[in-house]
């Protein structure tokens, strides 16, 4: 069994690997990254990842980064834990490929214009524009969503897999931004029901106490 350490932030992205990890339930270390002490712009930081950024996860002692990466490598080196619904072609699994890369490289960078919009305008009116540009961005994509969980409960239907982990994030996180959850019902439904699962009570449970920890050192972010 690999040694596996996931590099986390409460509230961030690495919520994700880490739902996959508990779902997989293989023993796994996790380390704190202090965004609000800009450690993962440190040094020592970025020789594991110089994009300075979290999830990385250490495989023994080689770092993996991008959460596509990482889910990916997942589900194959642990099949059994079934991340991904079971595919026979190379073509079928490059569909599944599809779908992280909407959720990491459509959605997840609109979610960061809403929610940290100072990276991309240095003025106040700036910044509004940005959020405001992102949460119309995020409305057709909202609304796909919404048709897509009026079919099924997940996004493969039946079959539960890490997309929807990867979804519930951007929602967990424009909900925190002002997203009017109340135009989309069967996506409330969808994050309710995902909140059930163990592996995910687990993961919000660890974010908890990471939460606490940076609370304790006064370097919390209060990332809702
Ligand atoms: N494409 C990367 C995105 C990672 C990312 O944006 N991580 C955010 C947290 S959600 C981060 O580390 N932000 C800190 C920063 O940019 O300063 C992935 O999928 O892993």
């Amino acid at each position: 069994m690999p040694k596996l350490t996931l590099y986390v932030a409460p509230g961030s992205c690495a919520r994700v690997p880490t739902i996959a990890l508990e779902e997989i339930g293989v023993p796994f270390a996790t380390e704190l990254v202090r965004f609000k002490a800009q450690q993962h712009k440190s040094e020592a930081y970025r020789a594991l990842n110089p994009k300075g950024k979290v999830p990385v996860l250490v495989v023994d002692s080689t770092p993996l980064t991008e959460n596509v990466a990482i889910l990916s490598w997942l589900n194959s080196r642990f099949p059994d834990a079934a991340l991904l619904p079971p595919v026979e072609t190379p073509f079928a699994q490059a569909q599944q490929l599809s779908d992280l890369a909407f959720v990491s490289s459509t959605l997840h960078p609109i979610v960061t214009r809403i929610r940290v919009p100072y990276l991309f305008g240095s003025t106040p009116e700036i910044q509004a524009d940005v959020r405001e540009k992102g949460m119309t961005a995020m409305q057709p994509f909202a609304q796909l969503l919404e048709e897509r969980f009026d079919k099924g409960r997940w996004w493969y239907g039946e079959s539960w897999s890490i997309v929807d982990a990867y979804l519930y994030w951007v929602w967990w996180r424009i909900v925190g931004a002002g997203f009017p959850v109340e135009c989309f019902p069967r996506l409330q439904d969808f994050a309710q029901r995902i909140e059930r699962r163990p592996s995910v009570m687990r993961a919000l449970a660890r974010e908890a106490d990471q939460e606490q920890m940076l609370n304790d050192e006064g370097l919390s972010l209060n990332l809702t």
